[in-house]
């Protein structure tokens, strides 16, 4: 393995493009995801490579749904696992959510290499092998969840999630969070909380919140998720974006 100095202006960037590589290297990441963490890549450093405080109070508002949900599922596609499946595990542990593998590029091999090394770091219980449910209008292989998982779930976490997909969840009636650095993707768009950061610092900051709010009650928690502006939260990531100010 290439070591990558810290002290490089572009640590961060190279680290994750290299857990990029190294998860096509292990199967568990399609070759598509190495164009998506590009795309994202750029976002990010057009957002100046931090949490903007929209995003941070969208993070919030998600803990607060994952909080509140009777079923909160978080979904791991090829990028998520090869990028966060430590902080995937925690995050599930402090809201109590399940672990689904939801792919795009489906194939039984790579559901199972993401499901183990998930397993590795930590999940004891991972859905999306069974597959015994549809999402219903998309088609077949893009459509199948476990019918315990996302089929029946309240709450989705959505990381990374193709716009197709994301609006069929929504047409379903789930309270969907995605996280993606490009507010002008459609999944973003449908999402009832869009989390505009990277997922490396994302998943971290939706488990820091969701600790801190653990003993909030039912009251709090749903002014949370009320006084959160979907629109205003998307606005704020494109005036950024737009801005050039970095
Ligand atoms: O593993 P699979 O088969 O389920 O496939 C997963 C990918 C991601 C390859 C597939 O869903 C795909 O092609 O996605 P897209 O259409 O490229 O969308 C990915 C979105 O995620 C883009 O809008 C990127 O800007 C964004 N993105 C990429 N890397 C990150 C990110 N958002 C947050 N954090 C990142 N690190």
């Amino acid at each position: 393995e290439e070591e990558i100095p810290e002290d490089h202006p572009r640590y961060q960037d190279l680290l994750t493009r290299h857990r990029i590589e190294a998860g096509v290297e292990k199967g568990i990441t399609h070759l598509q995801g190495m164009h998506a963490e590009g795309r994202g890549s750029a976002f990010d450093y057009l957002l100046g490579e931090e949490t903007i405080p929209s995003a941070d109070e969208a993070e919030r508002a998600a803990a607060a749904h994952l909080l509140l949900a009777d079923r909160p599922v978080l979904s791991i596609n090829g990028n998520v696992a090869a990028l966060v499946p430590g902080e995937m595990t925690a995050l599930a542990d402090a809201v109590d959510a399940d672990l689904e593998v939801n792919l795009f590029n489906r194939t039984p091999d790579r559901i199972e290499a993401i499901a183990e090394h998930l397993r590795e770091h930590g999940a004891d219980d991972v859905k999306g092998l069974e597959a015994d449910a549809r999402i219903p209008n998309l088609d077949h292989k893009r459509a199948k969840v476990d019918a315990d998982g996302i089929y029946e779930a309240d709450v989705v976490l959505v990381p990374l999630e193709d716009g197709d997909r994301a609006e069929a969840l929504d047409e379903m009636g789930k309270t969907e969070i995605v996280i993606d650095l490009n507010p002008l993707s459609r999944s973003p768009q449908v999402a009832d909380v869009p989390v505009v950061d990277n997922i490396i610092r994302a998943v971290p900051t939706i488990t820091e919140h969701a600790r801190e709010l653990a003993d909030a009650d039912e009251t709090a928690l749903r002014a949370i998720v009320e006084d959160f502006d979907r629109e205003r939260a998307l606005e704020a990531a494109e005036e950024r974006i737009r801005s050039g100010d970095l």
